[in-house]
């Protein structure tokens, strides 16, 4: 049967670009239907305040081309949102990619045609695309979570989504401002919006903890260096369990003497970054040893916040590392600001949202805006959104009730054809994103072209393969301490969401080792037909 595309990519953020570009260089035809009219994923549509990369810019980037990396300036150690989507586009331009992408477009469903061994892509204008592989990019963090909060549509005044920014931006000069939420959105966005507006009102339902970024323009020597060892420096990531270059402490928290153990955290601290979770080997292993870790920072947050009641609000209970750790630029110090007030609401859900603000423990709030920082359905939101049907019909949704499960996070059995790049199952969200997403897209490309040398037309995994590798994904989530409290890693910020943890916690260099012996032996795991 004729198809339109050899592939249907959807997303054009930093996953669906590369997999175009690679599948263009490997003589495919694809086509990119992206949401946004722009591409950059995650970075196009989180605009709010202070949005940046939590992972070095040097690294957060791309490294298929020696060109692209040696041509691109970056200005800042933490890039910001507009310069990460500025780097997308030249990207785009770069690389000519724009003509395969279908912008302001969104896949509704998909649909696996049996007996032509197609996918049957719509779009919500109205036309069906007809690819042999359908390949999903659209990133694990990318279908905002609005809570479902009583009175929501009541409140008068505007109301902003930290994952679904106004292009326009927002300026709360003068503004009362209520935000809930204290995730990193909410960690990066507080500080920029306490210094415009009038009043800045708080309701946390979970302390974060957050290390300081140090953030910095580049030190055009430092970036020479790293310009002239990029390959060396990329090398050692990928050895690295979350894919990025920092000196990982192979020391154990509890059998390091204390002066010892607090000279250590100290420099990290002073340091600044996620490389904090890298002082000691046994963090997330052991509660003794994240305990430390974790008192370590609950100290910083008394030093820091002047008012006792509002640090001890602000001082985590949990696992240090558990919920994802944020990374800040004067996060904690916005609390001492005479216009910034935080309020608990832990012990009870906000009552409703009001037409001049909201009710919580009895008291109503008002304020002119409303910032909802709550995050995303984490992973799997995008995917189920469309209406994705395998064999015999079966869609996704129903494939998944109890949870996700796929084979290496890439396929999913029933599903033929079908790859999700940085799918859950994959390390993704626990790894620095772009060298990922190189891996898995490297992967596909390599499968397609494999694929086509053997005259297959069709791969799916198969069943004993697939639960194989869900019990490794749920076996490594067991040992470490992160799967242990409420995130989103597990689904918990969902109302009804199945609890799993849905990413693969076995380490980038694990994830490669397994994806190549697959490669090694014929396609392992998959049955080609
Ligand atoms: P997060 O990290 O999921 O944070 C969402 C925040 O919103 C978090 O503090 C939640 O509290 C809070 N929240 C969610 N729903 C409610 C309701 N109904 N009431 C009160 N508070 C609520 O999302 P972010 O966008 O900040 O960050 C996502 C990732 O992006 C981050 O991990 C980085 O990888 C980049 P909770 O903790 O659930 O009690």
């Amino acid at each position: 049967m004729s198809t339109d595309f050899d592939a249907v990519i959807v997303g054009a953020g930093f996953g669906g670009m590369y997999m175009l570009h690679r599948l263009r260089q490997k003589g495919f035809t694809a086509r990119v239907i992206e949401a946004g009219k722009g591409v950059g994923g995650t970075w196009y549509w989180n605009r709010y305040p202070g949005a940046r990369c939590d992972v070095e810019s040097v690294q957060y980037s791309y490294q298929f081309s020696a060109e692209l990396e040696q041509e691109w300036e970056w200005t800042e150690r933490y890039a910001t949102q507009p310069e990460i989507l500025r780097y997308a586009n030249h990207v785009a331009d770069r690389f000519d990619l724009r003509r395969d992408i279908q912008f302001e477009t969104r896949i509704t469903a998909a649909t696996f045609d049996e007996a032509a061994n197609v996918w049957r892509v719509k779009t919500d204008k109205g036309d069906t695309v007809v690819a042999r592989f359908v390949i999903t990019a659209m990133g694990c963090l990318s279908s905002p979570n609005t809570p479902r909060i009583e009175g929501l549509a009541d409140f008068k005044g505007p109301t902003y989504h930290t994952g679904n920014w106004p292009h326009e931006g927002v300026d709360f000069t003068g503004k009362t401002v209520g935000v809930i939420g204290t995730g990193s959105s909410a960690i990066q966005s507080i500080p920029i919006m306490a210094q415009q507006a009038k009043h800045l009102t708080v309701f946390q339902r979970t302390a974060n903890y957050t290390v300081p970024a140090h953030n910095k323009p580049l030190d055009p020597a430092y970036v020479a260096k790293v310009k002239a060892h990029y390959p060396e420096m990329r090398k050692r990531a990928k050895t690295k369990p979350a894919g990025i270059d920092f000196v990982i402490n192979m020391a154990s928290a509890i059998e390091t003497p204390e002066a010892e153990r607090r000279r250590l955290f100290e420099e990290r601290w002073a340091y600044g970054g996620l490389g904090f979770m890298a002082s000691f080997s046994d963090l997330l292993l052991n509660d003794e040893s994240n305990k430390i870790a974790a008192d370590f920072v609950r100290s910083k947050i008394h030093e820091v916040v002047k008012d006792p009641k509002t640090a001890e609000i602000l001082t985590p209970k949990n696992i240090i590392g558990c919920k994802r750790l944020c990374v800040d630029t004067g996060y904690w110090e916005t609390f001492n600001r005479p216009n910034v007030t935080l309020v608990d609401i832990s012990d009870e859900p906000i009552e409703r949202i009001t037409a001049s603000g909201l009710r919580a423990k009895g008291q109503d709030y008002a304020f002119d805006c409303l910032v909802l920082a709550t995050g995303f359905d984490a992973m799997t939101g995008a995917l189920l959104k469309v209406d994705i049907r395998g064999r015999g019909g079966v869609a996704l949704k129903d494939k998944w009730r109890e949870g996700p499960k796929s084979y290496l996070g890439l396929t999913v059995v029933g599903f033929p054809n079908l790859f999700t790049i940085t799918g859950p199952g994959s390390p993704s969200v626990l790894t620095n994103m772009l060298p990922s997403i190189e891996q898995h897209v490297d992967f596909i490309a390599d499968c397609l072209e494999a694929l086509r040398a053997k005259g297959v037309n069709v791969i799916e995994p198969v069943d004993e393969a697939q639960e194989a590798w869900v019990g490794q994904v749920g076996g490594f989530a067991n040992i470490t301490l992160r799967s242990t409290c409420s995130s989103w890693y597990v689904g918990a910020n969902i109302p009804g969401k199945p609890r799993v943890f849905m990413p693969y916690i076995g380490g980038l260099p694990a994830y490669i080792a397994a994806c190549e012996t697959v490669v090694k032996n014929d396609y392992e795991g998959f049955a080609l037909a």
